[in-house]
């Protein structure tokens, strides 16, 4: 009994010290991205178009993928933010930029050569976070800690942006588009191999043990 409490403390010990040295940042870029809008709903713009109309005529939303496979399973996301490179367009002098937020989307089986208004997944109503645009370059959206748990396990991570409903009264229409999607993550992986070695190795000790014990 005293060996197995201690091979059981040697156990969690061991967890508790691998356990500080599993955090890791990643940058991963999107697998898939494409435009669509409700004023061609049965069209797929597969530049990445994102639309900063400024008028309610018609809607844009934006769709984004990620592979997740290289990120364990069980990982904790201590941070995240997606970063895209606008281009094509900017704004007149004195013009006030556009906040842009994102969504969280669960289904995956969509492609950038495919997805349309009419086929476009649901996303979740509340914004992971949200950026600020205003001129052509970087703009990133702080995404804090989310739940990523259910796409580490599929694999798959899918988001939709859209830049905030516009200002009534202004008329003015202004477009342009993304050639880059990233999203950095910091997260620190759960020790599940680690802790199953332990265990195993751990009770492979004991029934040696107990083995020598019966013999003696
Ligand atoms: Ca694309
Ligand atoms: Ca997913
Ligand atoms: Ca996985």
């Amino acid at each position: 009994m005293k060996t197995l409490l201690l091979l059981l403390c040697t156990t969690f010990l061991a967890l508790g010290i691998s356990g500080n040295a599993n955090a890791a940042s990643i940058t991963l870029y999107a697998t898939d991205d494409a435009g669509v809008t409700d004023a061609f709903p049965n069209s797929t713009y597969n530049s990445g178009l994102f639309n900063i109309r400024e008028t309610a005529f018609d809607l844009w939303f934006l769709y984004t993928k990620f592979d997740l496979s290289s990120i364990p399973d069980g990982s904790i996301i201590d941070s995240a933010s997606l970063s895209i490179y606008l281009v094509g367009y900017s704004f007149t002098p004195g013009e006030p930029g556009r906040t842009w937020d994102v969504h969280y989307v669960s289904g995956d089986s969509w492609n950038e050569t495919s997805i349309t208004w009419n086929t476009r997944p649901a996303e979740d109503s509340m914004s992971l976070g949200s950026g600020y645009m205003y001129r052509q370059g970087t703009s990133t959206a702080n995404l804090g800690t989310p739940d990523f748990s259910a796409d580490l396990l599929d694999d798959t991570l899918s988001l939709m942006l859209r830049v905030r409903p516009p200002r009534s009264g202004n008329t003015n229409s202004l477009s342009g588009y993304f050639n880059t999607a990233s999203l950095s993550l910091d997260y620190t992986a759960v020790p599940i191999p680690g802790a199953v070695w332990l265990l195993g190795s751990g009770l492979v000790g004991l029934v040696g043990y107990r083995k020598k014990f019966k013999k003696s």
